[in-house]
């Protein structure tokens, strides 16, 4: 049975579906494990934070390549979070491993 109220009621049904695929991430969680960050690239809103979860015995930061963050050591399963209000391409690294190095694009 197709009426009019029937149309617009699947219409309806598909933008709810299709909005949150949409809407950007508001926050982020990254792990460091295994010497990397994991994933090594996120996106996210503007306004939005990312939280970093150290899950290696070793101790790691996270420190921001233009100064804009520090973390400090994180020991095993300490975790640290950045809020990122204006859109832009972070790069960061661990300070005591300097090799790992990630980003964390804001738009
Ligand atoms: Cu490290």
């Amino acid at each position: 049975m197709k009426t009019p109220l029937m149309a617009a009621l699947a219409v309806c049904a598909l933008l709810a579906a299709a909005l949150p695929a949409a809407a950007q991430n508001a926050t982020a969680t990254i792990e460091i494990k295994d010497f990397d960050f994991h994933p090594k690239n996120v996106t996210i809103a503007a306004g939005g934070s990312v939280t970093w979860k150290n899950r290696d015995g070793e101790p790691h930061t996270v420190t921001s390549t233009d100064g804009l963050f520090r973390s400090g050591a994180l020991d095993q399963d300490e975790s640290f979070t950045h809020q990122f209000d204006r859109p832009g391409i972070y790069t960061y690294l661990c300070s005591v491993h300097p090799k790992m190095r990630a980003t964390v694009t804001v738009k």
